[in-house]
């Protein structure tokens, strides 16, 4: 297997969980239409979908049905979206562009932008509470249970506190790391949990995906904090240097570029080792833990 079939998967899964997501939000009537709009703006607009395919490759270590893992990847996309439209708003980042297009707020307006934001979270849930999704309300519910857990103030929501803290407060390495764990790390970390609750994984089997889940994070985080010092703004699809114009404490910053990247490349090495039970079958999922740290976008 070579990097150009984990180039072909991602676009695979890319593709599909797109389709997925332009049928779960149809195009409405009225004047409600509007945040519809808005939903489907940041949801279809692209982005290299990394959650879902993590949801997709999870699930397929346990031969789970596609039509699961792929609604529960499209759920865990729009809780994404979700972040990503706030986090662009004025009150937080104040970013004009994301994916290479306008943010949601500038297509739109603000309060829009809210609601879009606020409906893609409650949709996601909609979505795995549906039968649609497993068939077995056990798993729907543990599927809604971790997703809550990684969202909200345990997770993605108390990370992003954190990081709006962080601007009058110069934290360390080991804040920095929580933070990121929480704001970035929980939410790729359910999407790994989400294969492994989708297929009834062994005790051991959640272990180990949660120990790659957790070392991918941190690796995808670091990666993002080079990419805003070295990287591209048109690849990238956003602004860059915002962490050292905030005057922001970043892996980066601390540990200086080559290091923060070894530090990357270390947790990748680590991640997949972790797959090492799942033989030949991990193999993508150990590809997508170099994928992760050596993207440009
Ligand atoms: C506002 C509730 C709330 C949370 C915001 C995750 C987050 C917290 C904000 C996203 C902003 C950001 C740049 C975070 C750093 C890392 C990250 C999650 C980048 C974006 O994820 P990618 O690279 O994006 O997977 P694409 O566009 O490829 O989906």
């Amino acid at each position: 297997m070579s990097s150009s079939d984990l180039k072909k998967a991602l676009k695979a899964t890319a593709t599909e969980v797109t389709r997925v997501l332009d049928d779960l939000l149809p195009m409405g009537e009225g004047p409600e239409s509007r945040v519809t709009e808005a939903m489907r703006y940041t949801a279809l607009a692209g982005g290299k979908r990394i959650r879902p395919f993590l949801v997709v490759a999870c699930a397929d270590l346990f031969s789970v049905d596609r039509k699961s893992s792929m609604r529960a990847a499209a759920a865990i996309e729009m809780v994404h979206c979700y972040s990503l439209i706030h986090d662009d708003l004025p009150a937080m980042d104040n970013d004009d562009l994301r994916r290479g297009k306008p943010t949601c707020h500038i297509k739109f307006d603000e309060a829009t932008a809210i609601l879009a934001g606020d409906a893609l979270l409650t949709k996601s849930f909609e979505v795995l509470a549906d039968e649609k999704t497993h068939g077995d309300a056990r798993v729907r519910c543990d599927l809604v249970s971790a997703l809550a857990l990684a969202s909200g103030e345990a997770g993605m929501v108390g990370g992003q506190m954190i990081d709006l803290f962080a601007e009058d407060h110069k934290l360390k390495m080991p804040e920095i790391t929580r933070l990121q764990r929480m704001k970035t790390g929980a939410l790729i970390a359910v999407a790994c949990e989400a294969g492994a609750i989708l297929g009834k994984a062994s005790e051991n089997a959640h272990h180990v995906l949660h120990a790659y889940a957790h070392d991918v994070g941190l690796a995808f985080q670091i990666a993002d904090d080079l990419l805003d010092v070295e990287g591209d703004e048109k690849k990238v699809g956003k602004k860059t240097g915002k962490d050292a114009d905030a005057g922001k404490a970043t892996f980066v910053s601390l540990l200086g570029v080559v290091r923060a990247r070894e530090q990357a490349e270390l947790l990748a090495d680590q991640a997949a080792s972790h797959l090492d039970i799942f033989e030949e079958k991990g193999k993508l999922l150990r590809e997508l833990a170099h994928y992760v740290v050596n993207r440009s976008a």
